[in-house]
C-alpha cells in the first residue's frame, strides 16, 4: 500500500488550542505525523511519496467559495486588523441569530465560519490544510488507476469541515474530496466510513441530501462528546440522500466487543448499499489511552479494525484523521494498514 504524504504540513502549527478554558498546546500537533511516518518505515512500508498539487474544482464542488475565500486570506486581514495572537473564533451566530450573513470584520467572520473555537488558524494554515488535500487526491489517483489501496498521510484532518465551516481541527474535507472524485471517475456510487472517535460532522453535511454517496461513522454519544451537536442515531438523510447516512453513536466506555459490531453493521449497510469505492476516515482517537476521547480500543483492536474493512473487497482509500496518545498514533495506525493487507 502506498502512502501519499506532503511536509507542508508543518506549516500549521498553531501554540495555542482552547481546551477546559486554558490555552494549551494543540493536542492535533505535526509529531503525531513523526510517529505514523517512524511506525511505516520500521514495519517494510514503501518510502511516502510527495502528492501532486490539488485539483481545485474538487475543492471548489464540496466547499463554499465564501468559505474558501476566507480561508486563504483570514490571515492576512487578522493582521490588517492589528490582532497579536493567533486566530480563534470568539462570537458565533447562536440560537435565533443571522446565520446566512457573513459579517465584513475579519473577528466576525471567524465566528462566522468556525463550528468550535478550540480551533486556531495561523499564517501557514492555507498551505498546509492544501497540502494535506494533495495527499488525499494523490491517494485516490492511485486507486483509481488500479490500487486496492492508498494511505493519505493526511494532517491537518478533514471530516469536521463541512461545506462553510472549519473546527474540531479541520479546514478541508479530504475524505469528502475522495468520495467525490470517485464519483467522477465513474463509480455510481460511494460510501465513506468514518471510524474516528469523533463524529464526522463535516462529511455528513456534504453529503446529507446526496443518494449516491453513503456516510457511517462510529464515534463518541453526541451527548458526552465533540462535536456534540450533530451525529445522533436519527439522523439518516435528506432527500435523495434519504437512508444514506448511518450514525453509531456510543457510549463512555465503549470497547472493541460492542464497537466491532457497530463496524460490521455499518460494513453491511454499505454492502447493501451498493458501494464501488470505500472512503476510510481514519481516526485512532479511540485507542484506550487518547486524552480527549472515551473509548476502550487496544492497540491490536486495530490490526482486526483494518482486516473487517478490507473484507467489505472494495478499493479502498484510507485518510487520516485524529489520534492523540501520541506515542501509539504510530503504532495504532500502521496496525489498521497492516491489518488490511494480511
Ligand atoms: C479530527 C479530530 O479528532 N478532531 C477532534 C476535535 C476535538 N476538539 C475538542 C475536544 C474537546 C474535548 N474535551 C475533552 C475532555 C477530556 N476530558
Ligand atoms: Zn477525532
Amino acid at each position: 500500500m502506498k502512502t501519499f504524504f506532503s511536509e507542508d504540513h508543518r506549516a500549521h502549527f498553531p501554540q495555542a488550542e482552547l481546551h477546559g478554558g486554558q490555552f494549551v498546546t494543540p493536542f492535533e500537533r505535526p509529531s503525531r505525523i513523526e510517529h505514523v511516518l517512524t511506525r511505516l518505515k520500521e514495519r517494510g512500508f514503501a518510502a511516502p511519496i510527495a502528492p501532486d498539487p490539488a485539483d481545485r474544482a474538487v475543492v471548489d464542488a464540496l466547499h463554499a467559495p465564501d468559505y474558501l475565500d476566507f480561508l486563504e486570506t483570514a490571515w492576512a486581514e487578522w493582521k490588517a486588523e492589528g490582532f497579536e495572537g493567533e486566530i480563534i473564533a470568539a462570537s458565533f451566530p447562536a440560537r435565533r441569530m443571522q446565520t446566512a450573513r457573513p459579517p465584513r470584520n475579519i473577528d466576525g467572520k471567524v465566528g462566522y465560519y468556525a463550528l468550535a473555537a478550540e480551533t486556531a488558524i495561523t499564517e501557514g494554515t492555507w498551505a498546509a490544510a492544501w497540502s494535506s488535500m494533495a495527499s488525499a487526491q494523490a491517494a485516490q489517483r492511485a486507486v483509481a488507476a488500479g490500487d486496492r489501496a492508498a494511505f493519505a498521510l493526511c494532517r491537518p484532518p478533514g471530516h469536521h469541515a463541512a461545506s462553510d465551516m472549519y473546527g474540531g481541527y479541520c479546514f478541508l474535507n479530504n475524505a469528502a474530496a475522495v468520495a467525490e472524485m470517485f464519483r467522477r471517475d465513474g463509480a455510481a456510487k460511494v460510501a465513506v466510513l468514518d471510524v474516528d472517535f469523533h463524529h464526522g460532522n463535516g462529511t455528513q453535511d456534504i453529503f446529507y441530501d446526496r443518494g449516491d454517496v453513503f456516510f457511517a461513522s462510529l464515534h463518541g454519544a453526541p451527548e458526552d462528546a465533540f462535536p456534540y451537536f450533530l451525529g445522533f442515531a436519527d439522523e439518516t438523510g435528506t432527500g435523495a440522500g434519504d437512508g444514506a447516512t448511518a450514525n453509531y453513536p456510543m457510549a463512555p466506555g465503549t470497547g472493541y466487543g460492542p464497537w466491532s459490531e457497530a463496524l460490521d453493521d455499518a460494513l453491511s449497510r454499505i454492502r447493501a448499499f451498493g458501494a464501488e469505492a470505500l472512503v476510510l476516515s481514519l481516526g485512532v482517537d479511540t485507542f484506550k489511552d487518547d486524552p480527549i476521547s472515551f473509548f476502550k480500543l487496544d492497540s491490536g483492536d486495530f490490526l482486526d479494525m483494518g482486516a473487517r474493512v478490507a473484507r467489505a473487497g472494495l478499493p479502498t482509500v484510507i485518510c487520516m484523521e485524529g489520534g492523540y496518545a501520541i506515542e501509539a498514533v504510530g503504532i495504532n495506525t500502521v496496525n489498521v494498514l497492516e491489518g488490511f493487507n494480511n
